[in-house]
Protein backbone atom coordinates (compact mmCIF):
# COMPACT_ATOMS: atom_id res chain seq x y z
CA UNK A 1 0.00 0.00 0.00
CA UNK A 2 2.68 2.39 1.06
CA UNK A 3 4.57 1.85 -2.61
CA UNK A 4 1.05 2.29 -4.08
CA UNK A 5 0.40 5.52 -2.41
CA UNK A 6 3.74 6.59 -2.99
CA UNK A 7 3.82 6.43 -6.55
CA UNK A 8 0.62 8.12 -6.77
CA UNK A 9 2.52 10.86 -5.18
CA UNK A 10 5.11 11.17 -7.45
CA UNK A 11 2.73 11.40 -10.18
CA UNK A 12 0.97 13.86 -8.07
CA UNK A 13 4.39 16.19 -8.67
CA UNK A 14 5.84 18.52 -11.05
CA UNK A 15 9.08 19.46 -12.76
CA UNK A 16 8.73 23.43 -11.59
CA UNK A 17 11.19 25.00 -9.61
CA UNK A 18 10.02 25.01 -5.88
CA UNK A 19 10.52 28.92 -4.99
CA UNK A 20 9.46 28.91 -1.30
CA UNK A 21 11.51 30.21 1.07
CA UNK A 22 13.74 26.71 2.35
CA UNK A 23 11.98 25.78 5.22
CA UNK A 24 8.62 27.50 4.52
CA UNK A 25 5.51 25.20 5.75
CA UNK A 26 3.90 25.47 2.53
CA UNK A 27 6.08 22.57 1.61
CA UNK A 28 4.37 20.56 4.70
CA UNK A 29 0.83 22.04 3.30
CA UNK A 30 1.88 20.66 -0.45
CA UNK A 31 2.65 17.14 1.17
CA UNK A 32 -0.19 17.01 3.02
CA UNK A 33 -2.37 17.26 -0.04
CA UNK A 34 -0.50 15.07 -2.07
CA UNK A 35 -0.97 13.00 0.30
CA UNK A 36 -4.59 13.20 0.76
CA UNK A 37 -5.35 12.93 -2.79
CA UNK A 38 -2.74 9.45 -2.87
CA UNK A 39 -4.58 7.89 -0.54
CA UNK A 40 -8.64 8.90 -1.59
CA UNK A 41 -7.18 6.83 -5.50
CA UNK A 42 -5.97 4.09 -3.05
CA UNK A 43 -8.35 4.07 -0.74
CA UNK A 44 -11.16 4.09 -3.89
CA UNK A 45 -9.89 1.07 -5.49
CA UNK A 46 -9.90 2.64 -9.13
CA UNK A 47 -13.08 4.63 -8.85
CA UNK A 48 -11.45 7.62 -7.89
CA UNK A 49 -8.37 8.91 -10.40
CA UNK A 50 -6.17 11.63 -10.34
CA UNK A 51 -7.89 13.58 -13.34
CA UNK A 52 -11.47 13.47 -10.72
CA UNK A 53 -9.77 16.22 -8.92
CA UNK A 54 -9.00 20.16 -9.68
CA UNK A 55 -7.84 23.04 -7.87
CA UNK A 56 -7.90 26.73 -8.33
CA UNK A 57 -6.15 29.41 -6.31
CA UNK A 58 -5.97 32.66 -5.46
CA UNK A 59 -2.17 35.03 -5.53
CA UNK A 60 0.11 34.68 -3.04
CA UNK A 61 2.52 32.17 -1.47
CA UNK A 62 -0.03 29.90 -0.96
CA UNK A 63 -0.75 29.80 -4.52
CA UNK A 64 2.36 28.46 -6.17
CA UNK A 65 0.70 24.80 -4.71
CA UNK A 66 -0.99 25.74 -8.60
CA UNK A 67 2.84 25.17 -9.96
CA UNK A 68 3.56 21.72 -7.65
CA UNK A 69 0.46 19.83 -7.73
CA UNK A 70 -0.51 17.94 -10.96
CA UNK A 71 -3.80 18.17 -11.12
CA UNK A 72 -6.25 20.82 -13.61
CA UNK A 73 -7.53 23.79 -12.21
CA UNK A 74 -6.73 27.81 -12.59
CA UNK A 75 -4.49 29.82 -11.00
CA UNK A 76 -7.15 32.33 -9.97
CA UNK A 77 -7.27 36.10 -9.05
CA UNK A 78 -6.42 37.40 -5.72
CA UNK A 79 -9.23 36.77 -3.07
CA UNK A 80 -11.71 34.91 -5.94
CA UNK A 81 -10.61 31.12 -5.69
CA UNK A 82 -13.65 30.37 -4.10
CA UNK A 83 -15.56 31.56 -7.31
CA UNK A 84 -13.35 29.63 -9.40
CA UNK A 85 -13.83 26.35 -7.58
CA UNK A 86 -17.65 27.15 -7.53
CA UNK A 87 -17.84 27.44 -11.44
CA UNK A 88 -15.18 24.33 -11.92
CA UNK A 89 -17.93 22.30 -9.95
CA UNK A 90 -20.79 23.68 -11.72
CA UNK A 91 -18.98 22.79 -15.11
CA UNK A 92 -17.95 19.10 -13.79
CA UNK A 93 -20.07 17.84 -10.88
CA UNK A 94 -18.08 14.92 -10.49
CA UNK A 95 -14.81 16.44 -9.77
CA UNK A 96 -13.49 16.81 -6.37
CA UNK A 97 -12.24 20.71 -6.25
CA UNK A 98 -9.94 21.93 -3.89
CA UNK A 99 -9.80 25.78 -3.62
CA UNK A 100 -6.19 27.23 -2.42
CA UNK A 101 -6.38 30.43 -0.56
CA UNK A 102 -4.23 32.81 1.72
CA UNK A 103 -5.33 34.73 5.12
CA UNK A 104 -4.87 38.10 3.14
CA UNK A 105 -6.73 36.84 0.11
CA UNK A 106 -9.83 35.17 1.53
CA UNK A 107 -10.20 37.01 4.68
CA UNK A 108 -9.74 40.65 3.14
CA UNK A 109 -10.58 41.53 -0.80
CA UNK A 110 -12.83 37.69 -0.98
CA UNK A 111 -13.86 38.10 2.24
CA UNK A 112 -17.45 38.45 0.49
CA UNK A 113 -16.91 35.23 -1.11
CA UNK A 114 -15.98 33.44 1.87
CA UNK A 115 -19.22 34.54 4.06
CA UNK A 116 -21.38 33.73 1.10
CA UNK A 117 -19.55 30.08 0.48
CA UNK A 118 -21.47 28.51 3.33
CA UNK A 119 -24.83 29.53 1.72
CA UNK A 120 -24.29 28.53 -1.39
CA UNK A 121 -23.37 25.63 0.22
CA UNK A 122 -21.45 23.92 -3.16
CA UNK A 123 -20.15 20.64 -3.17
CA UNK A 124 -15.75 22.22 -2.83
CA UNK A 125 -13.10 22.07 -0.21
CA UNK A 126 -11.29 25.60 0.74
CA UNK A 127 -8.14 25.27 2.01
CA UNK A 128 -6.65 28.71 3.61
CA UNK A 129 -3.20 28.61 4.26
CA UNK A 130 -3.35 30.96 7.39
CA UNK A 131 0.05 32.47 8.05
CA UNK A 132 -0.88 35.70 9.24
CA UNK A 133 0.71 38.02 6.90
CA UNK A 134 0.10 38.99 3.43
CA UNK A 135 3.28 37.52 2.69
CA UNK A 136 4.02 37.63 -1.19
CA UNK A 137 3.55 40.93 -0.86
CA UNK A 138 6.05 41.31 1.81
CA UNK A 139 4.02 41.25 5.05
CA UNK A 140 1.62 43.96 5.33
CA UNK A 141 -0.95 43.04 8.13
CA UNK A 142 -4.21 40.42 7.10
CA UNK A 143 -7.37 40.47 9.06
CA UNK A 144 -6.08 37.90 11.29
CA UNK A 145 -2.65 39.69 11.88
CA UNK A 146 -1.84 40.03 15.62
CA UNK A 147 -1.95 43.32 17.36
CA UNK A 148 1.12 45.33 17.58
CA UNK A 149 2.44 43.65 14.38
CA UNK A 150 5.06 45.87 12.67
CA UNK A 151 5.52 45.76 8.79
CA UNK A 152 6.59 48.37 6.37
CA UNK A 153 2.86 49.21 6.65
CA UNK A 154 2.32 49.67 10.13
CA UNK A 155 5.61 50.72 11.37
CA UNK A 156 3.73 52.04 14.69
CA UNK A 157 2.38 48.32 15.12
CA UNK A 158 -1.48 47.09 13.78
CA UNK A 159 -3.68 48.57 16.18
CA UNK A 160 -6.80 46.35 15.04
CA UNK A 161 -8.25 42.95 16.75
CA UNK A 162 -7.94 40.43 14.50
CA UNK A 163 -10.53 38.38 13.02
CA UNK A 164 -11.43 34.95 14.21
CA UNK A 165 -12.36 32.72 10.76
CA UNK A 166 -14.04 29.70 13.10
CA UNK A 167 -16.13 32.77 14.34
CA UNK A 168 -17.53 33.70 11.14
CA UNK A 169 -17.42 30.20 9.49
CA UNK A 170 -19.77 29.40 12.40
CA UNK A 171 -21.96 32.72 12.31
CA UNK A 172 -22.36 32.14 8.21
CA UNK A 173 -23.71 28.64 8.98
CA UNK A 174 -20.75 26.67 8.14
CA UNK A 175 -21.42 22.86 7.88
CA UNK A 176 -17.61 21.46 8.04
CA UNK A 177 -15.64 23.77 9.71
CA UNK A 178 -11.90 22.70 10.60
CA UNK A 179 -8.38 23.82 11.58
CA UNK A 180 -5.34 22.13 10.84
CA UNK A 181 -1.58 22.57 12.25
CA UNK A 182 0.77 22.64 8.78
CA UNK A 183 3.03 21.17 11.08
CA UNK A 184 1.13 18.24 11.42
CA UNK A 185 1.55 16.27 8.04
CA UNK A 186 -0.76 13.36 9.40
CA UNK A 187 -3.13 14.97 11.45
CA UNK A 188 -3.66 17.69 8.53
CA UNK A 189 -4.47 14.41 5.65
CA UNK A 190 -6.98 13.10 8.39
CA UNK A 191 -8.44 16.52 8.33
CA UNK A 192 -8.45 17.04 4.87
CA UNK A 193 -9.92 13.80 3.56
CA UNK A 194 -12.66 14.00 6.08
CA UNK A 195 -13.11 17.20 4.21
CA UNK A 196 -13.01 16.19 0.55
CA UNK A 197 -15.70 13.56 1.70
CA UNK A 198 -18.15 15.89 3.49
CA UNK A 199 -21.02 16.66 1.08
CA UNK A 200 -21.25 20.15 0.90
CA UNK A 201 -19.19 23.23 1.42
CA UNK A 202 -15.99 22.43 3.32
CA UNK A 203 -13.71 24.61 5.24
CA UNK A 204 -9.99 23.70 6.64
CA UNK A 205 -8.06 27.00 8.00
CA UNK A 206 -4.89 25.59 8.01
CA UNK A 207 -2.33 27.23 10.82
CA UNK A 208 1.16 28.27 8.98
CA UNK A 209 3.81 30.35 10.09
CA UNK A 210 5.77 32.33 7.66
CA UNK A 211 9.22 32.26 8.40
CA UNK A 212 10.43 35.63 6.52
CA UNK A 213 7.40 38.32 8.01
CA UNK A 214 5.62 37.04 11.28
CA UNK A 215 7.81 35.53 13.23
CA UNK A 216 6.56 36.61 16.60
CA UNK A 217 3.51 34.23 15.40
CA UNK A 218 5.84 30.80 14.45
CA UNK A 219 5.21 27.53 15.98
CA UNK A 220 2.24 27.08 18.68
CA UNK A 221 2.62 23.95 18.26
CA UNK A 222 2.57 23.81 22.58
CA UNK A 223 -0.68 25.34 21.96
CA UNK A 224 -2.23 23.01 20.45
CA UNK A 225 -4.36 19.69 21.30
CA UNK A 226 -6.96 17.49 19.06
CA UNK A 227 -10.81 18.00 18.57
CA UNK A 228 -13.56 16.43 17.11
CA UNK A 229 -17.21 17.48 17.22
CA UNK A 230 -20.59 17.43 16.18
CA UNK A 231 -21.74 19.87 18.95
CA UNK A 232 -22.89 23.87 17.15
CA UNK A 233 -22.57 24.98 21.11
CA UNK A 234 -19.93 23.31 21.89
CA UNK A 235 -18.62 25.01 18.71
CA UNK A 236 -19.24 28.07 19.49
CA UNK A 237 -16.87 27.65 22.82
CA UNK A 238 -14.09 25.58 20.55
CA UNK A 239 -13.84 28.87 18.66
CA UNK A 240 -13.33 30.91 21.52
CA UNK A 241 -10.49 29.65 22.88
CA UNK A 242 -7.89 30.99 20.54
CA UNK A 243 -8.09 34.98 19.43
CA UNK A 244 -5.45 34.78 17.07
CA UNK A 245 -3.68 37.51 18.84
CA UNK A 246 -2.32 35.54 21.85
CA UNK A 247 0.69 33.10 22.29
CA UNK A 248 -1.06 31.60 25.21
CA UNK A 249 -3.73 29.71 25.53
CA UNK A 250 -5.19 26.53 23.40
CA UNK A 251 -5.56 26.39 19.91
CA UNK A 252 -8.20 23.27 18.81
CA UNK A 253 -7.12 21.72 15.94
CA UNK A 254 -9.17 19.39 14.31
CA UNK A 255 -13.00 19.09 13.26
CA UNK A 256 -14.52 22.01 14.84
CA UNK A 257 -17.68 21.69 13.69
CA UNK A 258 -19.64 18.95 11.45
CA UNK A 259 -23.12 18.97 10.91
C1 LIG B 1 -6.95 41.76 -7.32
C2 LIG B 1 -5.60 41.84 -6.66
N1 LIG B 1 -5.47 42.52 -5.50
C3 LIG B 1 -4.27 42.57 -4.89
C4 LIG B 1 -3.19 41.93 -5.42
C5 LIG B 1 -1.84 42.05 -4.76
N2 LIG B 1 -1.46 40.86 -4.03
C6 LIG B 1 -0.87 39.79 -4.64
S1 LIG B 1 -0.37 38.62 -3.58
C7 LIG B 1 -0.93 39.53 -2.28
C8 LIG B 1 -0.71 39.04 -0.87
C9 LIG B 1 -1.07 37.62 -0.63
O1 LIG B 1 -1.23 37.38 0.74
P1 LIG B 1 -2.02 36.12 1.24
O2 LIG B 1 -3.27 35.94 0.48
O3 LIG B 1 -2.15 36.19 2.72
O4 LIG B 1 -1.07 34.92 0.81
P2 LIG B 1 0.43 34.58 1.24
O5 LIG B 1 1.33 35.29 0.28
O6 LIG B 1 0.64 35.02 2.65
O7 LIG B 1 0.47 33.09 1.08
C10 LIG B 1 -1.53 40.72 -2.68
C11 LIG B 1 -2.11 41.74 -1.79
C12 LIG B 1 -3.38 41.22 -6.63
N3 LIG B 1 -2.38 40.52 -7.20
N4 LIG B 1 -4.59 41.19 -7.22
S1 LIG C 1 7.59 34.57 2.51
FE1 LIG C 1 6.78 33.30 4.18
S2 LIG C 1 4.97 32.23 3.32
FE2 LIG C 1 6.17 33.06 1.60
S3 LIG C 1 7.49 31.35 0.97
FE3 LIG C 1 8.68 32.59 2.43
S4 LIG C 1 8.30 31.65 4.45
FE4 LIG C 1 6.74 30.88 3.03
Amino acid sequence: MANTIDSIKQKLGTKETITWCPGCPNFLILESVKRTIAELIEESKGKIKQEDFAMSTGIGCHAKIFDYLDISGIYGLHGRTISFAEGIKLGNEKLNVLAFAGDGDTYAEGMEHFIHAFRHNEDITLIVHDNQSFSLTTGQPTPTTQQGYKSKATPQGEKEKPLNPIKLALAAGGKFIARANARNITQTTEILKKAIKHKGFSYVEIVQDCLIFNKEMDNKDSMMYSVENKDKAKAEKLAEEWDYNSKKGKIPIGIIYEE
